[in-house]
């Protein structure tokens, strides 16, 4: 259910169930799970592109598996996030990689947050990002109500979530949800362009930027400049930043190598 190839220095990681929109079930979630942990112990893996076969990214939690009965007794969704999905976002934010997804099409429940877990968010200009789980008596998860309001606000976060609107790929962008959209054709390769690119450059530096830049949404101003005093103490211990700084000093481009 998931494909896994490296190259250029970076890992692709597919969701690959095209006929339910990529849709989760247990074996998606632990091919995912093992792919994410594979790409982290990798040290020749220095960034992560995660994607979707077919037309959608992912249409979150498959609602025809048999674990979900709508019948008998109520379903434990409490412990499916506690076991599936809590561990996968927790993963994405604490890989210290970056994490670039690029949504192939729509992406809606777990799907459009596992999504906004990710780093850097591309998005084909024909995606969607719907929080479907309104629709289905449900309540957004897959830390969709804590990247929401954050990236775009409480006001769009509490209309999103209450109505399950779709939002375009280019609203989505124009909101700051994602970073960029492109044409359907273009994305692929302008992902595959970033991931190049972030393999090549500092990735233990990359790491700590990623873990900053998150600390900041539950840090005061004092705690997170202790925060990056820790941080750069430990970036510049790092080979690659002596090779930033001679690159720079002897005007030649910097051989990063992530350590
Ligand atoms: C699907 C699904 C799907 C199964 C499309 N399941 N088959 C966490 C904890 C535990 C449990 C509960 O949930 C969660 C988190 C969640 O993610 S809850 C939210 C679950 N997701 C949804 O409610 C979205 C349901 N899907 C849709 O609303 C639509 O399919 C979207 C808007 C994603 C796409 O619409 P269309 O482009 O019109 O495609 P489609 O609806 O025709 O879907 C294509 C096929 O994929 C279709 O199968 P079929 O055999 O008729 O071709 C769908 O049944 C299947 N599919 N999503 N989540």
């Amino acid at each position: 259910p998931v494909t896994y190839e490296v190259t250029d220095g970076y890992a692709v990681i597919t969701l690959n169930r095209p006929d339910k929109l990529n849709a989760f079930n247990e074996a998606m979630h632990g091919a995912l799970i093992q792919a994410l942990e594979r790409a982290e112990q990798d040290a020749a893996v220095r960034a992560l592109l995660l994607t979707g076969s077919g037309r959608g990214f992912c249409a979150g939690q498959d609602l025809s598996d048999r674990s979900f009965p709508t019948d008998g007794e109520a379903p434990d969704l409490g412990a499916t996030l506690e076991r599936l999905y809590n561990p996968l976002v927790r993963r994405l934010r604490a890989l210290p990689k970056p994490v670039l997804c690029a949504v192939n099409g729509v992406a809606a429940g777990a799907g459009a947050n596992v999504a906004l877990a990710c780093d850097i968010v591309l998005a084909a200009r024909s995606a969607r990002f719907i929080q479907a789980f309104c629709k289905i008596g449900l309540v957004p998860d897959s830390g969709g109500t804590y990247s929401l309001p954050r990236l775009v606000g409480e006001a769009r976060a509490k209309a999103l979530a209450l109505l399950g609107t779709p939002v375009s790929a280019e609203q989505a962008e124009a909101w700051g949800m994602i970073w960029q959209v492109h044409d359907d054709a273009d994305l692929m390769p302008e992902a595959q362009k970033l991931c190049a690119h972030l393999a090549t450059q500092p990735t233990r530096a990359l790491g700590l930027i990623k873990r900053a830049i998150q600390e900041s949404a539950t840090n005061d101003m004092d705690a997170q400049l202790d925060l990056e005093r820790d941080l750069q103490r430990e970036a510049a211990r790092s080979p690659d930043y002596r090779e930033g700084v001679a690159a720079f000093l002897e005007k030649r481009p910097p051989r990063f190598t992530g350590a």
